[in-house]
């Protein structure tokens, strides 16, 4: 794959001595630090980037300020054209943005591809939304009153993405925030910035044909103090953050301490139960994809396989099997379901998980290693462990191939043990019995955002709210729901009785 008919594909500057700009705010500029783009699959630089500088948020957020007051009033169904727009425009560039995915955050082509598809889908799913965000008429106690409620927009609106998913949850967020009449500005993970340029340049054609201000859709990329800044500043109404519980907890912090609203989508350790009745076929291609896709490196990947203790033996034989037949290499090459880890840190975490695994009494059934032949790239063999259910690495997330396999005598036991842990993300059982299934659902079953049946704990759609509980962070975004947490809900009573009675009966005279 040539990198430079990627870039050039996406409007990205190609010349090996340019250097992309990391602020887009209307104009595209940026005063900060610079940065080089690395490609995880080979270590070579694929661009360099500016980052932004504090003093390029600040002006942007200034910008934000003016541009909200116009587009909070332009009616929500118009917002939903302009967002329809840019899902037009996304679609005709999803092959390219969809390689350039591959190439900067390093998983493979078919899901870089359904990451923008994901994006496609919610701006979609935003479009219809804009003629139904609607607030209920709620009947009033007193006679000539009319009580009802609104949602208004919450202004601007920060958005804080991972280097996982560098295209998709900056689209649940903005599609949504948009329709809602809302600005946003973005802060992408560093080392998926240049995904974040060339969507924000999609984006911008819109705007411009549309005469409307660029800095509806700003991006400003930079380090932690961009993020820190952007939690701190007053004039950031929502600030949405998509990454580890330790900074998330910070974020969380630093945006209640000055009263604005967070949302937070943080660590999972998402566990499969395959119970003694599972359709096994399903449930081994299902933890395939959940544990070894996108090399591990989802919030929603599975971590921890419970397995009933009758058809235990039998699962962790066929999945090494399974495991045996990936093909680990260049994500952009066919056949190939493994790409590499994000950074040489990655790399670092793995091989150190592993080691505390075998001090914490497990074992390694499978991989354990990077893979030999492939230094060059962050690339290590997909691993399955055995394991105690309470070891303390189990507790912890490691974003990485690893599935632990614990064997469960019960499903109660196994329940149990998937709410044992401090997050709460997502969670799914195999099984053919119709009493489990609604157990599992049911308030003593999962204690997860997302909870699953028959399938993996990864790869799910637009239409749910997406989010989990506990140190996941209570956060829900994409479907359902979640876009009242981009709006201001107000309560309005209106008098048109012409006379004065007081609720709950009050004489006050
Ligand atoms: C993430 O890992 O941050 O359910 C998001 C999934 C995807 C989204 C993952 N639709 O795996």
């Amino acid at each position: 794959c040539n990198v430079n008919s990627v870039l050039a594909a996406l409007d990205l500057e190609t010349h090996s001595s340019s250097i992309q700009h990391g602020v887009y705010n209307g104009k595209w500029g940026g005063n900060g630090e610079m940065f080089n783009a690395v490609n995880p699959s080979t270590g070579q630089i694929l661009s360099k980037v500016r980052m932004g500088s504090i003093s390029d948020l600040k002006q942007t957020i200034s910008l934000m300020n003016e541009a909200k007051t116009y587009w909070r009033e332009i009616p929500a169904p118009k917002r939903g054209e302009i967002v329809r727009q840019m899902r037009e425009a996304l679609a005709n560039k999803i092959e390219p943005l969809g390689k350039l995915v591959s190439l900067e955050m390093g998983k493979i082509l078919a899901e870089g591809i359904g990451e923008v598809q994901e994006y496609i889908d919610i701006a979609d799913y935003a479009t219809g939304l804009s003629r139904m965000i609607s607030g209920a008429v709620i009947p009033s106690e007193r006679p000539g009153h009319f009580m009802k409620e609104m949602w208004n927009p919450i202004g601007n609106v920060g958005v804080i993405s991972a280097f996982n998913f560098p295209v998709a949850v900056y689209g649940w967020n903005s599609a949504i925030s948009l329709i809602c009449g809302n600005t946003v500005v973005w802060k992408p993970a560093p080392t998926g910035v240049l995904s974040a340029i060339a969507v924000t340049k999609i984006l911008q054609k819109v705007l411009e044909k549309n005469n409307l201000p660029g800095s509806i859709c700003s991006l400003v990329s930079g380090g932690s103090d961009i993020g820190s800044e952007i939690s701190q500043n007053k004039n950031i109404n929502l600030v949405s953050f998509t990454g580890s519980t330790k900074i998330g907890r910070e974020v969380g912090l630093a945006v209640q301490n000055r009263f604005g609203r967070s949302l937070l989508e943080l660590g999972g350790n998402n566990a499969i139960i395959i119970d003694e009745d599972a359709d096994l076929d399903l449930a081994i291609r299902s933890v395939l994809f959940a544990a070894v896709g996108t090399a591990g490196q989802r919030c929603t990947t599975a971590r921890r396989l419970f397995v009933h203790k009758k058809v235990y033996d039998v699962v962790v034989q066929r999945l090494i099997k399974a495991y045996d037949q990936i093909k680990v290499g260049n994500p952009l090459e066919e056949g190939v379901l493994c790409g590499p880890l994000h950074t040489n840190n990655s790399v670092k975490n793995f091989l150190e998980g592993i080691e505390q695994v075998k001090q914490q009494g497990g074992t390694i059934l499978r991989g354990g290693t990077r893979v030999a032949g492939l230094e060059c790239g962050n690339f290590v063999e997909p691993t399955i462990t055995s394991i105690a259910h309470d070891a303390p690495i189990v507790q912890n997330e490691i974003f990485a191939p690893i599935l632990h396999t614990i064997k469960v005598t019960s499903l109660d036991q196994a329940i149990e043990w998937n709410n044992e842990v401090g997050q709460g993300l997502s969670s799914s059982l195999f099984t053919t019995d119709i009493k489990k299934i609604f157990k599992w659902t049911g308030p003593s079953g999962s204690d997860c955002g997302i909870v699953n049946v028959n399938i993996p704990t990864n790869g799910a759609e637009i239409g749910g709210a997406f989010g989990g509980e506990k140190e996941t962070g209570g956060g829900r975004e994409a479907g359902s729901d979640s876009w009242k947490q981009y709006m201001r809900r107000q309560s309005c009573t209106i008098n048109y009785s012409g006379s004065l009675p007081l609720a709950q009966g009050i004489k006050f005279e």
